[in-house]
């Protein structure tokens, strides 16, 4: 072997070995390239994990205060006497008011006491014409939205002064016809001829099924009914429906609507009637400078 032999081997394991270590530097770049990548998006995992978790605990902890609230108040109507209560500044008639909690939080709430609306089963037509005045209806709609109800709940398939008969039910689409049976809640409304989502949305929250009375307590209605006096009726005091809001941290925030009825039994103060998400926020509404009190 000559000495030029030589010198060509020894370049050729020298680029060789160079070949070997630029393949292993590319190698562990790559890999703490991956490694990086996996780190990061384990991180961002974490992070993503805990701020649901964290949103998750506050939406529990305003459902938790919302339904406390809720239940304090319906003990606290069942535990005092009505007027007492309203002079305690906590209203029953549907207006919003914030309310501490034993731990110092606070809800926004809303008391119906149910004597202030208008019961589908027993109104009479008169009342339920007024109503529908006073969410806008024209006189001669109004006349004709109420006789619609009526036949709607009443037992027979008489046409009330014009109301609907089964072929005006036909005409609006509703192929089950009247129900001729009492009302089980308000949302059967829109199983009435001429009622539509509008007319539903305004009225829904002034209508009852669990009143049963045929007129209405003016201590405690939101309505601009103009009432008679025939029409009137001092029966409140027994079924309400309350509306807590509350809030936690940025996120968490629940609305809980229910129904109670006033039972004032030893143990069992009151029964709940309906108990469900509120779709509506009080906060949406005015709420400034709302006076505080005790939820109970
Ligand atoms: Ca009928």
């Amino acid at each position: 072997m000559t000495r030029s032999d030589t010198r060509w081997i020894a370049r050729a394991i020298v680029g060789k070995t160079e070949n070997q270590r630029g393949f292993v530097l590319l190698t562990v770049l790559w890999f703490i390239a991956l490694l990086m990548l996996i780190a990061t998006t384990f991180i961002m995992s974490v992070r993503t994990h805990t701020r649901i978790s964290g949103n998750q605990a506050h939406s529990i902890e305003a459902r938790l205060n919302a339904d406390a609230a809720v239940r304090l108040i319906a003990y606290g109507l069942a535990t005092t006497p009505e007027t007492a209560y309203r002079l305690s500044g906590r209203s029953t008639d549907g207006n919003i008011f914030a309310c501490q909690l034993p731990d110092g939080e606070v809800a926004l709430v809303s008391i119906q006491d149910h004597a202030g609306l208008v019961d589908l089963n027993a109104a009479p037509p008169e009342l339920l014409r007024k109503l529908f005045i006073s969410v806008g209806s024209q006189p001669s709609d109004a006349d004709w939205l109420a006789n619609a109800i009526v036949d709607f709940r009443d037992p027979d398939n008489d046409s009330l002064n014009g109301g609907p008969e089964i072929s005006a039910y036909q005409d609006h689409g509703l192929l089950a016809g009247p129900k001729n049976g009492f009302f089980q809640s308000r949302w059967e409304l829109d199983q009435v001829p001429g009622m539509n989502s509008n007319l539903l949305e305004s009225i829904e929250a002034r209508v009852t099924v669990f009143s049963r009375s045929d007129g209405i307590d003016p201590d405690v209605t939101p309505l601009d009914l103009q009432l008679s006096g025939n029409e009137i009726r001092k029966t409140q005091g027994q079924t309400f429906t309350i509306i807590a809001e509350a809030k936690s941290g940025r996120r968490g925030r629940f609305v809980r609507r229910a129904i109670v009825r006033i039972t004032r039994q030893p143990g069992s103060p009151y029964q709940v009637l309906s108990w469900e998400r509120g779709l509506n926020r009080l906060s949406d509404r005015s709420t400034a400078n709302l006076p505080i009190r005790a939820c109970a």
